[in-house]
C-alpha cells in the first residue's frame, strides 16, 4: 500500500509545484475504482458538490481539505454565559483564545497568502471573533473582496442568529452556501440559564424575553436558508444540568427545519478564562457524556462528530492550526493570487478518494460480516486518510469505533503536547497522553518506540505501526480481524 502513497505532508510544507506534479506522476493507482466518484449514493448531486470539499460538512473532506477563518467581525448582540468578551465568540471558536482582528482589506491579504502556500484551502469562514451577521458591513466586504479574487473558494459564515434573518438574501446573493447557527435551546427556559441578555432593535432585553426573542430569530433563520437551498449546520454547546437533557428535542426540531449537520459541542469551562461558567464552577461533559447523547441523537439529524473548536483565525486541516504563521506581520504587502497549487492539490485528491473510498466500503463490509463487540481505536494522521503520523508527533488522535456496525469515526482527543520533542520522548507528557487516551483499547501510528509501546501496554492500550500508510478503515478492519480473532497479537 505505501507504494501507492501521496505524500500529503509535503503540499503542507510549501513544496513547489514541479515537485506535486512529480508525486502525481509517480503515484500509479492499483485500484479499479481510480477516480470514481465519492458522493454517497443517497445524497443528490447539487447537495454533494456543495459538500463534497468542505471540511466541516463532510467527514470525508477533512481528511483533504482545510479551511480558513478571518477574524473580521469583533461586535456581538448578545452574551452568552461560555463568553468572555475578552476573546473569541465561543459558538464556533475553542474558549479562551485571542485572534488578531483584521479589516476586509487585510483579510483579503491574508486569504491570498494562504491560498498560495495551503493548496489545501477550499473555504473561508467568518467565525467571529464577536459575531459575523451583528458585525455586517465588515463581513460582507470581506466576503465580496475574496470571492472576487478567488471566485471557487466556499464561502462560510457562524452566527448566533439573532442578526440572521435580516442578512438572508444578501447571504443567498453573494452565493454563500454555508451557514452555522449556534443554538442551544429551543426552550426559552432553558435558555435563561445561558444567555442574560441580548440587544435587539436597538435595545436590551434580559431573562425570558431575551431568549423567546433569540429561538424566534434563530428558528426564522433557519427556515429562510433552508427555503433558499442553503445548507445550515447547527452547532449546540452541551451544558450538563442546563440543557444536555433537552439537546435531542434541539436535534429534532432543527432536523424537520431542514438543518443539514448538528454539530454538538462539549462546554469548555475553565475560571481562567473569566466566563460566568467558568467562574460559577459550571463543568463540561465528559467524552462519554457526549458520545451517549450523540449516539442518542442518532437517528434525527445527521451528526457532526469531527469539530475542533477551532479558532477564530485557524488556518490549515482542522486537526492541525497553522494560524501563527500567517500573522499580519508575516503577510507581504502586496500579494496577487497563483491557483497553480490549488488546482494540481485538487487533481491528486480526485484520484486518490474514489481510492479511499472503495477501501473503506470493503473494510467496513468485511468488519460488518465477521465483528461481534465494538472497541474503540486512535489513530494518528497528518491528513489524506491514512496512518501516516508518527505517535511522539500526533498533536491529536481521530477515534473510530470498529465493531459490527462497521468502523465509524465518533471524535478525537486533543493532547496537551506531542509526546516526542526535539526528539527525545517525555516522561510526564506520555502521562498525560495515556490519561487522555483512557477507554481507548488500541492505537495505530506510523511509528512508534518500544518504551512508550510498554507504557501504553501497561494501561491496557494496544499500540502497533504495522498498518503505517494504510487507509484508516482499511487498517482498523485488519487490525480487529488479526487481533479479535486471535487475541495473543493484541501484545505483539
Ligand atoms: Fe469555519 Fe465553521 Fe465554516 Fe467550518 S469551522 S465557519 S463550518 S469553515 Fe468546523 Fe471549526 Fe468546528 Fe466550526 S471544525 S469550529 S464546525
Ligand atoms: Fe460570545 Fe459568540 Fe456568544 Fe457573542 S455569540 S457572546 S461572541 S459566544
Amino acid at each position: 500500500m505505501s507504494g501507492d502513497l501521496l505524500s500529503f505532508e509535503d503540499f503542507s510544507s510549501g513544496s513547489s509545484l514541479e515537485d506535486m506534479r512529480a508525486e502525481l506522476s509517480k503515484s500509479g493507482c492499483s485500484s479499479s475504482s481510480c477516480g470514481s466518484s465519492a458522493r454517497p449514493q443517497d445524497m443528490p448531486e447539487e447537495v454533494w458538490a456543495k459538500i463534497k470539499d468542505h471540511p466541516c460538512y463532510s467527514e470525508e473532506a477533512h481528511h483533504y481539505f482545510a479551511r480558513m477563518h478571518v477574524a473580521v467581525a469583533p461586535a456581538c448582540n448578545i452574551q452568552c454565559n461560555y463568553c468572555n468578551r475578552k476573546y473569541d465568540c465561543a459558538n464556533e471558536s475553542r474558549p479562551g483564545v485571542v485572534s488578531e482582528k483584521l479589516t476586509p482589506t487585510q483579510a483579503l491579504r491574508k486569504v491570498v497568502t494562504v491560498a498560495n502556500e495551503v493548496p489545501q484551502l477550499s473555504v473561508l469562514g467568518i467565525a467571529g471573533p464577536g459575531d459575523a451577521c451583528y458585525d455586517w458591513k465588515k463581513t460582507k466586504a470581506t466576503f465580496e473582496a475574496v470571492s472576487k479574487s478567488i471566485p471557487d473558494i466556499k464561502l462560510c459564515i457562524s452566527t448566533n442568529g439573532l442578526a440572521l434573518p435580516d442578512h438572508v438574501d444578501e447571504l443567498a446573493g453573494m452565493n454563500v452556501d454555508h451557514v452555522t447557527i449556534t443554538i442551544n435551546m429551543v426552550d426559552p427556559k432553558i435558555g435563561t440559564r445561558i444567555y442574560p441578555w441580548i440587544f435587539y432593535n436597538h435595545r436590551r432585553y434580559t431573562g425570558l424575553e431575551a431568549s423567546q426573542i433569540l429561538h424566534e430569530r434563530q428558528m426564522l433563520g433557519l427556515e429562510m436558508l433552508t427555503a433558499r437551498g442553503i445548507l445550515t449546520k447547527v452547532n449546540s454547546v452541551m451544558i450538563p444540568s442546563v440543557n444536555d437533557q433537552h439537546l435531542e428535542v434541539v436535534n429534532s426540531e432543527v432536523k424537520k427545519r431542514g438543518a443539514f449537520l448538528h454539530n454538538i459541542m462539549p462546554l469548555i469551562s475553565d475560571p481562567a478564562h473569566g466566563t460566568h461558567y467558568g467562574l460559577t464552577g459550571q463543568r463540561g461533559p465528559t467524552h462519554s457524556e457526549l458520545k451517549e447523547l450523540q449516539d442518542r441523537c442518532s437517528g434525527g439529524a445527521n451528526l457532526m462528530r469531527h469539530c475542533r473548536q477551532c479558532r477564530a483565525d485557524a488556518v490549515g486541516l482542522l486537526g492541525e492550526d497553522r494560524g501563527q504563521e500567517f500573522t499580519l506581520d508575516q503577510l507581504a504587502a502586496d500579494v496577487s493570487y497563483d491557483p497553480s497549487k490549488r488546482e494540481a492539490y485538487r487533481e491528486i485528491v480526485a484520484r486518490e478518494r474514489g481510492d479511499h473510498v472503495a477501501a473503506k466500503t470493503s473494510a467496513i463490509a468485511d468488519l460488518k460480516a465477521t465483528a461481534d463487540k465494538p472497541i474503540l481505536v486512535a489513530i494518528a494522521t497528518k491528513g489524506g486518510g491514512r496512518i501516516n503520523q508518527h505517535f511522539g508527533h500526533a498533536r491529536e488522535f481521530q477515534v473510530y469505533e470498529a465493531g459490527p456496525g462497521g468502523v465509524t469515526f465518533i471524535g478525537h482527543r486533543k493532547v496537551e503536547d506531542a509526546y516526542c520533542q526535539g526528539g527525545f520522548g517525555e516522561d510526564a507528557t506520555l502521562d498525560s497522553t495515556i490519561a487522555t487516551l483512557a477507554g481507548i483499547d488500541a492505537v495505530l501510528c506510523a511509528k512508534i518506540g518500544d518504551c512508550p509501546k510498554k507504557d501504553l501496554a501497561a494501561a491496557g492500550i494496544t499500540v502497533t505501526d504495522a498498518y503505517a500508510f494504510d487507509y484508516i478503515e482499511a487498517a482498523i478492519s485488519r487490525f480487529y480481524a488479526a487481533t479479535m480473532a486471535a487475541p495473543a497479537a493484541l501484545s505483539a
